[in-house]
């Protein structure tokens, strides 16, 4: 660059590098500019007189006067702005984000964010000291599958307070192999029987529907005594609730430590569970002879070729495992058939469509975790005694390792062989978690989402092809959903038992599903 003084104001110039023509010492090669700065210096004219000779006086009142114009309208503009601002800030602190600090879960409390996780409560519910961990929930309970925690007081409150809802999701659930219908108290975080006063047939379809079951399916409502299940208290329908309302029926229950009926609500929303087998392979197993043995036993196939098996629950839904739709997503690709016993007369019938395929969003293909899916039928199926639902597992069953349980399916007969034509069924037991995460077993291998069953021994076990199958055992007459075929090392050998979907677990994740499609 050139060497001006930099106080040198040049005012506007054409190019970054190039100083005006009439810059001293600049070669003038352009076109000669006005020469400014060698005219002599004029008196500067303090008044904008656009035109010499106009009276002073006149142009001084017209300026004035649209100067206190423009310094009104500036005022006005002002104030505008502040008023607006004000109301800004105003909606932000009452209703908005916070600016500064965290919001209170829903409430219109703010608290600094330095006070989040201090161990000191400063929300008036403790939101600020619910999840302090990542995720885990300090206080309170995670919302399903993402990383938002919210207060135990919050679930089920008539108030959806997860970002999709699961904290208002499955406010009842089944106790006992009865059927005791149980409604979670928000009041004090407890299960609680539901009592049978004022309860109907309408009441009793609405909470079937309002637990994912369709109101179609729906057995009956009956009554009980509690016994020992009602030790924490009842709940008992508010007497303005209107069996047509839309409204959860859960949200009209009050929590109550006695029963006018002194009896609890029972409710079947699906007539399952029923079998030819007494309550009384695969590898090491039997033939199955009779269809009305495991009529929940369905075969899911791709292209005429059996690649998993599955549990109707409902005449709609079946229950596989997550790894068995994972290379096949698409509801298009599958085939169930159900009321077989052989994989030869299923080649002749044409089998039932799906609709919708949904695997376990936390499903891990690493760890085998998470290792459940659902597909629903196109069109429902017709039950009979060939064909008809098991019963989802309700709390408060007893799935001790002492029991007796089945798996039955179409896999294969020894490790790395072909599939069973025939459906076959092994009498296995189940192996605690502690036991089979032992060293000598799967060595830390199992999560809580698993459950191992077979013979330590070896020779009874599940095997290729049975996945996605079911694990069940009898209880009161009635045959229980406890696992889903998910995996194992080899088939049959000695201290490497078969592992299963544990589905108690899943049982929100179900019942959430079959609402939602
Ligand atoms: C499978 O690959 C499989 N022995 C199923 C069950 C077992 C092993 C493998 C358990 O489908």
């Amino acid at each position: 660059m050139h060497n001006n003084p930099s106080h040198v104001n040049y005012g506007f110039q054409y190019g970054e590098e190039r100083p005006p023509a009439f810059a001293p010492g600049y070669p003038t090669a352009y076109p000669p500019a006005p020469q400014y700065t060698n005219r002599a210096p004029e008196p500067i004219n303090t008044h904008h007189t656009a035109t010499a000779g106009l009276p002073h006086t006149t142009v001084r009142r017209k300026g004035s006067r649209c100067k206190c114009l423009c310094i009104t309208a500036a005022v006005v503009i002002i104030i505008l702005i502040l008023l607006g601002v004000a109301a800004v800030l105003l909606w932000y602190f009452l209703y908005g984000v916070c600016t500064l600090g965290r919001r209170c879960g829903q409430s219109n409390t703010c608290v600094r964010s330095s006070q989040w996780c201090d161990g000191v409560t400063d929300c008036p519910k403790g939101e600020d000291e619910a999840q302090c961990l990542y995720g885990v929930c300090t206080l309170g309970r995670k919302c399903g599958q993402n990383n938002k925690c919210v207060l135990s007081s919050q679930w089920c409150d008539g108030v959806t307070d997860c970002p999709e809802g699961e904290d208002e999701a499955q406010c009842f659930r089944f106790y006992g192999a009865d059927f005791m219908l149980q409604s979670f108290s928000n009041e004090d975080q407890k299960w609680k029987v539901v009592c049978s006063d004022r309860w109907d047939s309408n009441i009793g379809k609405r909470a079937c529907q309002q637990i994912g079951y369709s109101s179609s399916n729906y057995v009956n409502s009956g009554t009980i005594n509690p016994g020992s299940v009602a030790a924490d208290g009842y709940m008992t329908l508010n007497a303005d609730y209107l069996a047509l309302s839309s409204d959860p029926v859960h949200n009209s229950l009050s929590s109550s430590a006695s029963c006018p009926t002194n009896e609890a609500v029972t409710l079947r929303c699906s007539d399952c569970g029923k079998s030819s087998a007494l309550a009384t392979r695969i590898v090491g197993g039997n033939v199955v002879t009779t269809t009305s043995r495991w009529p929940w036993q369905v075969s899911l196939q791709v292209s005429g070729n059996h690649m998993c098996g599955g549990s109707i629950i409902t005449p709609s839904w079946i229950v596989t495992a997550a790894h068995c739709v994972q290379k096949y997503s698409s509801p298009s690709q599958w085939r169930v058939y159900a009321g077989f016993l052989t994989l030869t007369q299923m080649s002749y019938s044409s089998g039932n469509l799906v609709s919708e395929v949904i695997s376990h969003s936390g499903y891990n293909t690493d760890t085998s975790t998470n290792d459940i899916a659902l597909m629903k039928l196109r069109t429902p199926l017709q039950f009979s005694s060939s064909i008809a639902p098991v019963c989802l597992p309700n709390s408060g069953l007893d799935f001790s390792t002492s029991r007796t349980y089945y798996v039955t399916g179409w896999g294969a007969t020894s490790n790395g062989g072909f599939a069973s034509n025939d459906l076959r069924e092994a009498q296995v037991s189940l192996i605690s978690n502690t036991v089979c995460n032992s060293q000598q077993v799967y060595n830390g291998q199992i999560t809580d989402s698993m459950i191992c069953a077979g013979k330590l021994e070896g020779g009874v076990d599940s095997c290729q092809g049975d996945s996605g199958g079911p694990l069940v055992t009898s209880q009161s007459y009635l045959w229980w959903l406890v696992g889903d075929t998910s995996w194992g090392q080899g088939c049959a050998i000695r201290n490497r038992p078969g592992v299963y979907g544990n589905v108690t677990l899943f049982l929100d994740w179900i019942y959430t599903q079959m609402k939602k499609y």
